[in-house]
């Protein structure tokens, strides 16, 4: 049996990959794992159905077998975990990719969720101009850290990981706020995951579902 994930019926970004089940079905085309979808709108999702799989009622989720998974990031390790090509054997370099697709969850991503906040949900408060500067400020902060350290290597550690797949996944989230342009070393690493095979076939995979008619953008 295929392990099943959930996704958007109908994602807000109409296609553009940002939603998070991108990130698991680019992990599960890395490995070679077939997997099945189970589509939830945003009703379902509130549903006790769906809330015994994820409590907080969101997507994705991730089952095999017995095993229920909520949380990219948890899902993520546990492909990689399972299945070679995400994680290195030897046990420090396991060890800092573990530590990469932390530190995009966990250092990265909210910078990007403050900034979509600011930008969408807060923009008709009468802060929100300031708020914004604010959180793209912080947000130039950790962009230019990470430009630092990537420098000129392909990826962080050595052989892309668990931890680059995230760390990519996270950074596209950037692109729609501009702010990637400014990072050349940064957007130039995000095109190095998005041209990976697997990625491509994830993406492609989440766009023949959410693709909305033509003509039609519903995020910008
Ligand atoms: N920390 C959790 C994880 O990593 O798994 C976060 C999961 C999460 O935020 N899921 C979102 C969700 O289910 C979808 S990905 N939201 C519905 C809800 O909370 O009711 C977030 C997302 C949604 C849409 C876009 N977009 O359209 O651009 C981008 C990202």
């Amino acid at each position: 049996m295929n392990p099943t994930i959930t996704a958007f019926q109908r994602s807000p970004d109409g296609g553009k990959g940002l939603a998070r089940d991108t990130r698991v079905r680019w992990a599960l085309e890395e490995v070679g794992q077939p997997y099945d979808v189970r589509l939830v709108s945003f009703e379902a999702m509130k549903q006790p159905a769906h809330l015994a799989r994820h409590p907080f009622g969101q997507i994705p989720t991730y089952e095999d077998g017995s095993l229920v998974l909520f949380e990219t990031g948890a899902i993520v390790l546990h492909i990689a975990e399972r299945h070679p090509g995400l994680l290195p054997t030897d046990p420090d370099a396991r060890a800092r990719a573990i530590m990469w697709a932390i530190a995009a969850l966990n250092t990265i991503e909210p910078t990007v969720l403050d900034l979509t906040a600011a930008r969408i949900f807060e923009a008709d408060r009468p802060w929100a101009k300031e708020r914004l500067r604010l959180v793209e400020d912080r947000a130039r902060v950790r962009l230019a850290q990470l430009t630092d350290y990537l420098g000129e290597k392909q990826w962080l550690d050595g052989d892309f990981s668990a931890g680059d797949l995230m760390m990519v996944s996270v950074l596209l989230r950037f692109r729609v706020t501009r702010l990637l342009d400014e990072f050349p070393t940064l957007a130039g690493y995000v095109a190095r995951g998005e041209a990976r095979p697997a990625y491509r076939r994830a993406f492609a995979a989440q766009l023949a579902i959410n693709a909305p008619p033509s003509g039609e953008d519903r995020l910008g």
